[in-house]
C-alpha cells in the first residue's frame, strides 16, 4: 500500500503566521497618556434648567439657593493627543467634569505624561487606585511613618513642571473571576486630597480582563461603558448653595449623552467621591442590571457607593424610552442628583 504523501502545502504555509496571531493572545502594550492639570470654570448647570423635574409651571429654572449659584473656578485633568499638550483629545460629553478615561488591559504599562499648567502656586499631582506602581510612581505626597523615607519623585510636580508617572495594570489590577470582564478604578491628586478632589483633579481608570479588550483597551464584550461619579463639590465653604450634588459634575438634568441603543450590553461604571455625605446609592428606571458573573452575579436596579468606592453593573438595553436615572438619597435628589439616560429604538 503506497504512502499517503507527507509534502506539506505551501499555501497553507503562508496561512500559519495568521493563524498564530489569532491565537495568541494580543501582546501587552504601553500606552501613553498626555494630561495636564489646568485652571478652568466650571458650570454644573449650563443651562440653567432643571431638565428632567419641574414640578411648578413653566420656566424651569435651577431651584434655590443654586438658581444664579451653579458656576465656580476648577482645576481639571485634560487630555491631550500629543506630547506638546497642543490638541486635546476629544472627551464624551457624558464624563464631564471628570478627567480622561485610562484604559489598560491586563499586562499592559501605562505611562502618563503628567504636566501642571495651571497659573497657581501649588504642586499637584496623580495617584492612581488599582494599578502597580513604584514609590516614585504613587504620586502621594506621603513620608513613610515606620522608615522616616521621604516621598517619591511624581510626590509634587510644581506649576510649569511635569512629570512622567510609569503604572502597571498587572493581574490583581484586573477583574477578579466574579467580576465583569472590566474594572474602574479611581485617579486623582493626592497632596492635599480633599481639597484637590473638591477642585476637579479627579478622573477614571479601566482595566480590561487579558484577552478580552479591544485595540482601544475597551472590553470586546460590552458595547458601551459609561462612567458616572457621584460627588457633592463644595465650592463655598460648607454654604448650600456652593454645594452641588453632582453626576460628572452636572445637575438637576444637566448630564446629558448616556444614550444606547436597543438591544445593545451596556456597562454602567459608578464611582463617588468626598465626604461622609457622599453615600450615593445610583437607581436606574426602566431596566434592572447585574453586577459580578456566574455564581456572584446580583440582579438590582441600585447600588451602594461609599467615598473613594466603585461598583460595575451591567444592563442589556431592551426597553426603548429615557428613564431617569438619580441618587436615592433623599437630601440629594432634592439638590438634583439626577438626570435621564435614554434607550433608543
Ligand atoms: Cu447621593
Amino acid at each position: 500500500m503506497p504512502l499517503k504523501s507527507t509534502r506539506y502545502n505551501p499555501a497553507a504555509l503562508l496561512l500559519l503566521p495568521l493563524a498564530i496571531m489569532i491565537a495568541m493572545p494580543a501582546a501587552a502594550r504601553t500606552r501613553h497618556y498626555y494630561i495636564a492639570a489646568e485652571d478652568s470654570t466650571w458650570d454644573f448647570a449650563p443651562s440653567g434648567k432643571n431638565l428632567v423635574h419641574c414640578p411648578e409651571a413653566a420656566p424651569c429654572d435651577i431651584p434655590e439657593p443654586w438658581t444664579n449659584s451653579h458656576s465656580f473656578p476648577m482645576t481639571r485633568f485634560i487630555q491631550y493627543q500629543d506630547a506638546e499638550f497642543k490638541v486635546p483629545a476629544p472627551q464624551p460629553e457624558w464624563l464631564g467634569v471628570l478627567g480622561p478615561i485610562i484604559r489598560a488591559e491586563v499586562g499592559d504599562t501605562v505611562k502618563v505624561h503628567f504636566c501642571n499648567r495651571t497659573q497657581e502656586t501649588s504642586a499637584y499631582n496623580m495617584h492612581p487606585h488599582g494599578l502597580r506602581y513604584t514609590k516614585d510612581d504613587e504620586g502621594a505626597h506621603v513620608f513613610g511613618a515606620n522608615s522616616g523615607s521621604p516621598p517619591g519623585a511624581g510626590a509634587q510636580v510644581m506649576p510649569g513642571q511635569c512629570f512622567e508617572y510609569t503604572w502597571i495594570a498587572d493581574k490583581d489590577s484586573g477583574p477578579a473571576p466574579g467580576e465583569p470582564s472590566s474594572k474602574i478604578w479611581w485617579y486623582h491628586s493626592h497632596i492635599d486630597e480633599h481639597a484637590e478632589t473638591n477642585k476637579g483633579l479627579l478622573g477614571p481608570i479601566i482595566v480590561t480582563q487579558k484577552g478580552k479588550a479591544r485595540r482601544d483597551g475597551s472590553p470586546k464584550d460590552v458595547d458601551q461603558e459609561f462612567v458616572t461619579a457621584f460627588f457633592i463639590f463644595d465650592k463655598l465653604a460648607g454654604e448650600e448653595q456652593g454645594l452641588m450634588h453632582s453626576i460628572n459634575g452636572y445637575i438637576f438634568g444637566n448630564l446629558k449623552g448616556l444614550v444606547v441603543h436597543r438591544g445593545q450590553k451596556v456597562r454602567w461604571h459608578t464611582l463617588a467621591m468626598g465626604n461622609e455625605v457622599d453615600l450615593h446609592t445610583p437607581h436606574w428606571h426602566g431596566k434592572t442590571l447585574k453586577t459580578g458573573r456566574g455564581s456572584a452575579a446580583q440582579r438590582t436596579d441600585v447600588v451602594q457607593l461609599l467615598p473613594g468606592g466603585t461598583i460595575t453593573a451591567d444592563m442589556k438595553a431592551d426597553n426603548p424610552g429615557e428613564w431617569l436615572y438619580h441618587c436615592h438619597v433623599a437630601d440629594h435628589i432634592d439638590a438634583g442628583m439626577y438626570t435621564t439616560y435614554q434607550i433608543t429604538e
